[in-house]
């Protein structure tokens, strides 16, 4: 039987994360298929590794996973370098770059498949097809060419995500020790990272998460989460949970639930959330979850004109209002409000689009005056094709265009439109981008970010002392010297190094 390749392209310099979602395609197959992961982020020469397991004739089925940006970056060449070695092996792509841009994978030539979404069903039925010589024609969520047309099969159901088998986290640490992927964060000194829902109820029309969930949610329950938790923690000592769900708090009960069962861990945790969902938890759900070790919750905040949340569609109930309301709500539970704008959205006019960073520069400030422990994560806006949505026929009409290869994808430029740093949009200029960019450097030298955790008290006073005058006067103009100091000292960039 032939053997099943998983490459997981570096996503990081440091602080590597276990590869969750190529642990579930592993535990799709294992039992049936014999399976290896390469973690490019944790060989020296992910390449050269492939190479020498394709060179033993065993492996039929390469899997990639693809986020876009730097990981794109590397799966781009060594995609490329296999289908030249090795033409015979079937180049299977997963995750969000190659079902968003699907047509690019595939026309890409080396590309054989592509899973769109959840591949825990579609990836095991496409090997069994292929191994048997079966048709694969109409598996659910698989994106294929026939001659020059694509065909675009329908999505499954979301699967009970408690009735997927475990994670073969074993078989991982055999090659690559678990204790590794245990980082240090401000959370605790064995961080673990642990995906325990997926998809989103919701539609922000800026939103990867839309076009391949489609408003559709599935958590494991809380009892499921705590023994996989449990389990990390007992095995190889984690002691800190970063959840990667889009949306852990979806779901009051189920989160409750994990509050009371983690509670006697005494693990710091960390997740995802809505403001408008968890504004309507009552305080003893949020005093709940704070006395359960949460430290921290990210929200996307995106924006606090009420007219822009309208244009991102955030669901019809986060109000500018409401989100300076919960960040001081969250004060008295000791939780750390982290929340994220996006800037630099479409308008009708330069001017238009000028106001409303400006607009939303303002109102970051009145956050951190309701609560100076917010964090504040800021964002360019990206597009993403949420094909229907108001703000996508916006993006379209004002002349953007994505790469149509996969070669223009990796080219710097792109790199950074999806690191959210310097889109390639139409309809900002400069002017703007360095406003919002200027405007972030003195925001973080003003506040530094408590996640941060090697920066030291002198560093923090330090460049606190030369931001906070700026900060005052609103004066953000070439903040050189704060640059420098964050250069120096590395400082750390939650919205691009994880959170
Ligand atoms: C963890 C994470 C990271 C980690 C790295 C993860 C890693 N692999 O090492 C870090 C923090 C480094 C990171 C960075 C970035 N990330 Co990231 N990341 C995530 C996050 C939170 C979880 C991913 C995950 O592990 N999911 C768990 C698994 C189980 O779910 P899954 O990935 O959906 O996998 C399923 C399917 O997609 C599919 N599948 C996936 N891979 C494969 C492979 C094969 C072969 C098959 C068959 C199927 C398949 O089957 C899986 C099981 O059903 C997601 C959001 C999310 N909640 O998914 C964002 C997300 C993927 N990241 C995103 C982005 C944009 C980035 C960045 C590029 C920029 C940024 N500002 O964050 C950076 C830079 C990346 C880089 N350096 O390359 C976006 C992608 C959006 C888009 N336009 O496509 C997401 C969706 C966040 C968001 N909502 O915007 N990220
Ligand atoms: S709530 Fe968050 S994850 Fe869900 S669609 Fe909106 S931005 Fe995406």
């Amino acid at each position: 039987m032939n053997k099943v390749l998983l490459f997981n392209p570096k996503s990081a310099d440091a602080k590597h994360r276990i590869p969750n979602a190529l642990l579930q395609i592993a535990a799709s197959v294992d039992g049936r298929y014999e399976w290896v992961i390469v973690d490019g982020n944790r060989e020296p020469d992910p390449c050269k590794h492939i190479f020498d397991l394709l060179a033993t004739g065993e492996f039929r089925y390469i899997g990639f996973t693809v986020m876009p940006g730097p990981q794109t970056k590397q799966a781009v060449p060594i995609a490329k370098a296999i289908k030249t070695d090795f033409p015979h092996t079937v180049m299977i792509w997963g995750g969000y770059f190659p079902s968003i841009h699907y047509r690019t994978a595939l026309d890409a030539g080396y590309v054989d498949f592509v899973i769109n979404g959840p591949g825990d069903y579609a990836f095991p039925q496409l090997i069994d097809a292929l191994e048997q010589n079966q048709p694969y024609e109409l598996i659910k969520n698989l994106i294929f060419k026939s001659g020059d047309t694509i065909i675009r099969n329908p999505k499954t159901d979301i699967p009970d995500q408690d009735l997927l088998p475990a994670l073969p986290y074993d078989k991982l640490d055999a090659r690559y020790p678990i204790p590794k992927y245990l980082g240090k964060t401000y959370l605790g000194n064995k961080t673990m990272a642990y995906h325990s829902s997926i998809g989103c109820p919701f539609t922000c029309s800026f939103c990867a998460v839309v076009p391949i969930f489609e408003a559709r949610w599935k958590g494991k329950s809380a009892e499921a989460v705590y023994r996989d938790v449990k389990y990390i923690k007992d095995r190889w000592g984690a002691d800190a949970i970063e959840f990667h769900d889009n949306n852990f708090f979806v779901s009051e009960k189920r989160a409750v639930a994990f509050a009371r069962l983690i509670q006697p861990e005494r693990m710091q945790w960390w997740g995802m959330a809505r403001i408008d969902t968890m504004d309507k938890y009552p305080d003893e759900s949020l005093q709940l979850i704070s006395d359960s070790g949460c430290r921290m919750i990210f929200f996307g905040a995106e924006s606090g004109n009420d007219k822009i949340l309208e244009q991102m569609d955030k669901g019809g109930t986060q109000t500018g209002e409401q989100i300076l309301r919960f960040a001081a709500r969250l004060k008295q539970f000791n939780i750390v409000p982290e929340y994220s704008f996006v800037l630099g959205t479409p308008a009708a006019t330069p001017e238009q689009v000028m106001a409303q960073i400006d607009f939303d520069i303002a109102f970051i400030k009145k956050v951190k005056l309701a609560n100076p422990a917010t964090e504040i994560v800021i964002y360019i806006y990206s597009p993403v094709p949420t094909e229907g949505s108001t703000l996508f026929k916006e993006v379209q009409a004002a002349g953007f265009r994505f790469p149509q290869t996969l070669d223009e994808w990796v080219n710097p430029q792109w790199e950074k439109f999806d690191l959210r740093k310097n889109p390639l949009t139409p309809w900002l200029t400069a002017e703007m981008v360095d406003k919002i960019r200027n405007f972030e450097t003195v925001l973080n030298g003003a506040y530094p970010t408590v996640t941060d955790i090697r920066m030291g008290s002198v560093k923090r006073m330090l460049v606190q002392l030369s931001s906070r005058l700026r900060y005052r006067l609103n004066f953000y103009h070439h903040p050189y010297e704060i640059k420098l100091l964050q250069r120096l000292w590395h400082y750390r960039q939650p919205e691009i190094q994880g959170f």
